[in-house]
């Protein structure tokens, strides 16, 4: 079997030019756009890219984005201070803290400092607890999200199907198998998820009609693993040395994409699969913040 390559660039570019004429009838309605405050603390590479990634594309689709850039060893005190002022400033609609953030600093304190109805990336316990109980009317998390439309604009269905989540991380595993596991064209599925102590993990993924690579483990999904025709999901983003590439790295997910291209009926790639959905789900939660200020 030879499979469909799942484009994420293209299909982002479908979303994102809906957001785009969304944010413009939004405009004209209300004289203002929606604004999305993005905070970087520290200084790690791959947060630079995507932060950059997320600042521009709030460019393109013509909502205002304000980036503040945090020094290494901004303390936890400053950057509630400043989530504080964010969470009072009309101007701004949706607030993100990029993960990881620097040793000295709580990922969870910071995250329960946003206000919910700014929390964009659904990291907000109160957000979380809405998805976890099936309730998918307020914010969605980005990348779980962008893995559901991923495959619905594929024309591939999750109900009755058994998909094998691979992580249980509060950005991916566990929010993914609650959208996976909630009423719904997109939902319906049974799911299992494993993760580091789960013992024979491959007898697991190979009755799986989909599985979700999100661990964080180069190509840790080989070919022997999956069953033939299966869907595979790749969100791993990994840098590995590269001698052939001029920046000395080269990207490469969960999957090991070129064993597996052969086996399954569907799948991404990386880059160019789930990364550009991230944030393209982001725009849209963005918006919806928007509208949620304005009582729609
Ligand atoms: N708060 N922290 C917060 N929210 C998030 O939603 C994220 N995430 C993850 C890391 N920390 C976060 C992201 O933004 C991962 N992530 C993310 C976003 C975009 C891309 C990858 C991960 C992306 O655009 N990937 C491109 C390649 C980019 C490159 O060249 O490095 C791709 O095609 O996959």
């Amino acid at each position: 079997m030879s499979a469909i390559r799942i484009d994420g660039n293209e299909i982002s570019k479908s979303v994102n030019a809906e957001t785009a004429a969304e944010v413009e009838a939004l405009a004209q309605k209300y004289g203002v756009r929606p604004g999305l405050a993005v905070i970087l603390a520290g200084e790690n590479p791959a947060s630079q890219v995507y932060v950059s990634r997320k600042v521009k594309m709030c460019e393109e689709l013509g909502i205002v984005s304000k980036k503040i850039i945090l020094p290494e060893s901004v303390s936890q005190e400053e950057l509630i201070s400043i989530i504080d002022d964010l969470n009072k400033d009309d101007s701004i609609h949706g607030i993100l803290v990029q993960s990881p953030t620097p040793k000295q600093i709580s990922e969870k304190a910071v995250i329960n400092a946003i206000d919910p109805k700014k929390d964009v990336d659904c990291f907000h316990p109160a957000n979380v607890g809405k998805v976890f109980l099936g309730d998918l009317s307020g914010f969605l998390p980005c990348t779980p999200w962008g893995v559901s439309v991923l495959l619905e604009k594929s024309g591939i269905s999750t109900a009755g199907k058994h998909v094998v989540v691979l992580g249980r991380s509060a950005i991916v595993g566990r929010p993914m198998a609650a959208l996976l596991l909630a009423r719904g064209a997109n939902g319906d599925a049974t799911v299992t998820v494993c993760h580091s102590k789960t013992p024979d993990l491959p007898s697991f993924t190979r009755q799986a009609d989909i599985v979700i690579a999100a661990l964080g483990i180069p190509q840790f999904l080989k070919g022997d693993m999956v069953k033939d025709g299966a869907v595979v999901i790749d969100v791993g983003i990994n840098r590995i040395p590269c001698a052939t590439t001029k920046s000395g790295f080269k990207l490469v997910g969960d999957v090991d994409f070129d064993a597996l291209v052969e086996k399954t009926s569907a799948i991404t790639p990386v880059p160019g699969g789930v990364g550009p959905m991230t944030i393209a789900m982001l725009m849209k939660n963005t918006v919806r913040a928007f509208k949620m200020s304005k009582g729609e």
